[in-house]
């Protein structure tokens, strides 16, 4: 693996992570342009005006009308085709995709509670009461697993200090925050196992927050679903403090 191949992200299992990339890669690309036109200007006026091609020194206080509309075309410009858009296509995919949280009374969505701790994540499924918070859920740690090609819907919170739950595959990522709930959502349709980590500085052992998320195919999903409720039922103690954290799903 080179350099190149280290520095990029990895590939994108999910229906909308190409509209981060999308936004990331014109951003890069008009950086680079701009960039360019610096290094031209920088370097083109060094040479034009160089000791060697003007022997004799001439003073100037320069002239004003011309550098005000230089340096606003060139901002304008800047602005415009950066800044403004970046804004606009950032919105449009807020609004229209992001935003549109799916209703798990309306449709196929697996739903999924997320507690975010120093140092580590986890996660719940509700039991086969589908209700959040009672004995039977499903509660992991560092491990979530999900069908392939199905929505899931997180509602996510902390228990300390502020994490990020991100998911590098899917291009998402959002902050955990204490006495708060935030929510994300996210498909992913290439089944495997991939990385989950913390993107906020949260304590000396940050890196320590590394989590797998497995994609399955709807079949062995099920099937681990299964399992896991029946076991969660033979073995899950009320008394446990480290499984009670769950909460009512709510909206
Ligand atoms: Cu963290």
């Amino acid at each position: 693996m080179n350099w190149f191949t280290l520095s990029m992200p990895p590939k994108d299992i999910s229906t909308n992570g190409h509209l981060i990339d999308g936004l990331w890669n014109y951003t890069t690309a008009l950086c680079i342009f701009y960039f360019v036109l610096v290094c031209i200007g920088l370097f083109g006026f060094s040479f034009l005006y160089s000791r060697k091609r003007n022997k004799t020194p001439y003073y100037t206080y320069g002239n004003k009308k011309q550098h005000i509309i230089a340096t606003a075309v060139v901002g304008a410009a800047v602005f415009l085709t950066i800044d403004l858009n970046i804004t606009r296509f950032a919105s449009n995919d807020l609004l229209n995709t992001f935003w549109k949280y799916p209703d798990p009374k309306t449709e196929k969505v697996l739903r999924v509670e997320v507690l975010a701790q120093q140092w580590m994540w986890s996660f719940r499924y509700a039991g086969e009461d589908g209700i959040f918070a009672t004995d039977d859920d499903v509660v992991t740690n560092n491990d979530l697993r999900v069908p392939v090609g199905t929505k899931v819907l997180f509602h996510l919170t902390s228990k300390d200090v502020i994490h990020s739950f991100f998911v590098p595959s899917v291009r998402m990522k959002v902050d955990t925050i204490p006495g708060r709930v935030t929510r994300i959502w996210w498909d992913a349709n290439i089944p495997g196992t991939y990385d989950i980590a913390c993107a906020e500085m949260c304590g000396n052992p940050h890196y320590l927050m590394k989590a797998q998320l497995t994609v399955y195919t709807e079949e062995n999903f099920q099937k681990w679903m299964k399992t896991s409720q029946l076991m969660a039922k033979n073995t899950n103690d009320p008394e446990n403090k480290n499984l009670a954290w769950g909460w009512k799903w709510e909206i």
